[in-house]
């Protein structure tokens, strides 16, 4: 079934509301559902569908130029005044309104539990405060980390307002004692208190605050006004006060981005998370340009999980998804000024912004709402439930980044290469010191050396690039000796004439390194020759990639399969969702992939279009692969990187004795012992020779039995 791309999707594409003063609503009519897709396809921001008397009606946000554009496609577009709504609701209810308003229900919240601690962080134009309550101890504590989930910043997105609320309600009622005795827990539910009041009184749609601008229209969009990459170009906000996205006329120029700047100077959260609706996401930084990584994309993706390993499931009965699309904030489209780009450049939070619900479908109606959610509990629960866990992982990581655990299961990446070739990315632990030289080993058997680049938006990300000075094929190991990290790339193509074995896609002239890359542009298939990993391990795919999809179409997405066969049988390594307009390098891991003989890729492209480069097989497992080569399995670890304490490691029980070796990540040996039969294990405490050994990477090998077995171990203490 199709999905819908509106939102602020149309606004990105700039046919409407990008110049020109007063924004307002205006009713087209339309035949079925597919005429809405044929208005967001135009660029045209339809925020709601209505049926009135009978019709069906496109709710659509325009000004006078956006008007025009649409009478000149041929549409009839009638004004109609967004119904002042009833503060009547199941579920919804005004920031105002007496007894159940957000600001009522949280003030009596307040007075009834001793741990619901109520406080006024700013006040905004109109007066109203903007409030944040804090759940667990009343004291601000060193030793417990902030966590942060805030909620509309959007003034007609309500269903982020409650479940913010329920969250708030939850963590005060179920969240274990054991645990939030080691939080300070925030819930901001209304980002947004004038503009979300106006959604009740006024105008169902509004979107901004309610400042007065200088040219008489009201409203800057409060997810633009924060002070980084604020104003950094017209496509991530607009300079026109009358516009949906207005920046404002100066970073934090309004009191609400006051208020929450002040907030995190106060209360810097280690994880935040602020809710929006609507197109089921779970993004984070970078949203300024498209492209763009940051250096904790570890920590995110641990914690916002994959296509395939997602962290939200969408449950709502008739949604057209399954679960929310994971990934940096530009696969939607680029921002600037937004919270969490800001978040994570002042404090280092790792931040995310959560789109609820995929905007289609009703399930007694079967209708598209769009930002009108239904007014139904039972919905609303339901939304959630499906996003409790994500919640819950945010508040249990937040005490130990390093360590996140995804509510799929998703851990953090270790220290490692990101890519290879033409540039070589390391990423290391947070706040991990600048690796020394990048030295690359290359056919001919000499050694290149670069330092690693890195800067305040790649830190602890260390780049450095070969293009100028090596070809791919000339390139063998790339070394970042002092934190222990080496790679090695296995196979290599991009689209050259000589890439022989590459079958599917066209070649173009847009690439990445060379002269050419591959490109599909609808239903295509690209497979690799096949190419022997016998004897490697650690296996993982790079390459480069860029794309022109959208994260309302998400059944629209390229996927990478691998074959352990040559080509029988195929299984789904990665999916790639959205807009990605710039190259970025992708790792994938690839265990399943260690001693295949006939080890072959393929990127299977579903309507998407998707250019591709410099793609191959790559291996950590350098020295491993040159000191033991036939090593048959690898040892099980305690715990990997070796953080505190011992790490235990065992192998199957054998009746001989076992010889145990310690080499440096060089090869050298440092440390032999002998394990006497039966015992099975070995209690390392990360010396060798008597000596404690330095962090850094080690490779552990065992043989008892004829049997060979290795790992490689990280110090990191
Ligand atoms: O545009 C926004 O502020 C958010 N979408 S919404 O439809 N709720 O208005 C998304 C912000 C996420 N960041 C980026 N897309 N860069
Ligand atoms: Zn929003």
């Amino acid at each position: 079934m199709a999905r819908y791309a509106f939102g602020l999707l149309a606004l990105a594409l700039g046919v409407t509301a990008r110049v020109g003063a007063q924004l307002r609503a205006v009713e087209v009519p339309i035949t079925d559902r597919s005429g809405i897709d044929s208005l967001a396809r135009l660029g045209f921001e339809v925020a709601a569908v209505r049926e009135l008397r009978g019709e069906l009606y496109a709710i659509v946000i325009a000004d006078a130029s956006g008007e025009r554009a649409l009478r000149g496609r041929g549409y009839v577009v009638t004004a109609t005044v967004p119904p002042a709504v009833a503060d009547t609701f199941l579920v919804y209810r005004s920031f105002d309104k007496p007894v159940a308003g957000i600001r009522a229900t949280l003030s009596a919240w307040a007075a009834a539990d001793t741990i619901f601690h109520l406080d006024s962080i700013g006040a905004t134009i109109e007066g109203r405060p903007i409030l944040a309550v804090k759940i667990g101890a009343a004291d601000d504590s060193p030793g417990r980390p902030n966590v942060l989930f805030m909620a509309t910043h959007h003034a007609r997105e309500w269903v982020s307002t409650e479940m913010a609320m329920k969250l708030a309600r939850w963590v005060a009622d179920s969240l274990p004692r054991a645990l939030l005795a080691q939080r300070d827990v925030w819930v901001i539910p209304v980002q947004n208190p004038d503009g979300y009041q106006y959604t009740f009184t006024a105008d169902r749609l509004w979107r901004k605050n309610r400042r007065t601008n200088a040219d008489g229209t009201f409203g800057v969009d409060p997810n633009r006004n924060y002070p980084a990459f604020w104003g950094r170009d017209d496509i991530g906000s607009s300079p026109t006060p009358g516009a949906e996205t207005y920046r404002g006329p100066a970073p934090a120029s309004e009191l609400e981005t006051q208020a929450i700047v002040s907030f995190h100077a106060a209360h810097p959260p280690a994880v935040a998370v602020s809710y929006h609706t609507y197109s089921g996401l779970v993004v984070h930084p970078y949203g300024y340009r498209s492209g763009s990584l940051p250096p904790d994309l570890p920590v995110l993706r641990a914690l916002a999980g994959t296509d395939l390993a997602p962290a939200v499931s969408d449950r709502l009965p008739a949604s057209t998804l399954t679960h929310y699309h994971p990934g940096p904030s530009w696969n939607l489209y680029p921002t600037n000024g937004e919270y969490t780009d800001w978040a994570y450049r002042a404090h280092g939070t790792i931040a995310f912004t959560t789109e609820l619900t995929s905007g289609c479908c009703d399930p007694s109606s079967g209708a598209y709402y769009g930002f009108v959610f239904p007014d139904d509990s039972v919905l609303v629960e339901q939304v959630f439930r499906d996003n409790l866990p994500f919640a819950v992982s945010a508040i249990v990581a937040a005490g130990d980044l390093g360590n996140a655990i995804g509510a799929s299961g998703l851990v953090v990446s270790p220290p490692r290469f990101e890519a290879v070739w033409p540039e070589s990315w390391i990423s290391l632990e947070r706040n991990a010191a600048a690796p020394g030289p990048a030295s690359v080993r290359t056919a001919s058997g000499a050694t290149v050396t670069r330092t690693f680049q890195s800067d305040s938006l790649t830190r602890g990300v260390f780049r450095t690039t070969w293009r100028a000075d090596l070809r791919a094929d000339e390139v063998r190991v790339v070394r970042a000796a002092s934190a222990g990290l080496e790679a090695q790339l296995l196979s290599l193509g991009g689209a050259e004439p000589d890439d022989t074995g590459w079958a599917g896609w066209l070649t173009t002239a847009d690439a990445l390194a060379g002269q050419r890359a591959w490109l599909a542009t609808g239903n295509d298939t690209l497979t690799s020759p096949v190419v022997d990993l016998r004897d490697r391990s650690h296996i993982w795919l790079q390459f480069w990639q860029k794309h022109a999809g959208s994260t309302f179409v998400p059944e629209r997405r390229g996927e990478v399969q691998f074959s352990a066969d040559s080509g029988r049988t195929w299984t789904d390594a990665a999916h790639v969702v959205g807009a990605g307009e710039n190259w970025y390098p992708v790792r994938v891991d690839l265990p399943q992939a260690s001693g295949v003989a006939g080890a072959r890729v393929r990127f299977v492209a579903r309507g998407f279009t998707w250019w591709l480069d410099a793609v191959g097989f790559a291996t950590d497992s350098v020295v491993a692969d040159q000191v033991v080569a036939s090593a048959v399995a690898d040892l099980e670890l305690s715990q990997n990187p070796v953080r505190q304490g011992p790490v235990v490691m065992s192998w199957p029980a054998s009746s001989q004795d076992a010889r145990l070796r310690i080499y440096s990540f060089a090869g050298v040996l440092l440390a032999a012992e002998t394990v006497t039969a039966p015992t099975s294990e070995f209690v390392w405490d990360g010396t060798a020779g008597g000596r404690q050994l330095p962090n850094g990477a080690y490779l552990v090998v065992v043989e008892t039995g004829g049997r060979r077995y290795r790992a490689r171990v990280f110090l990191a203490r």
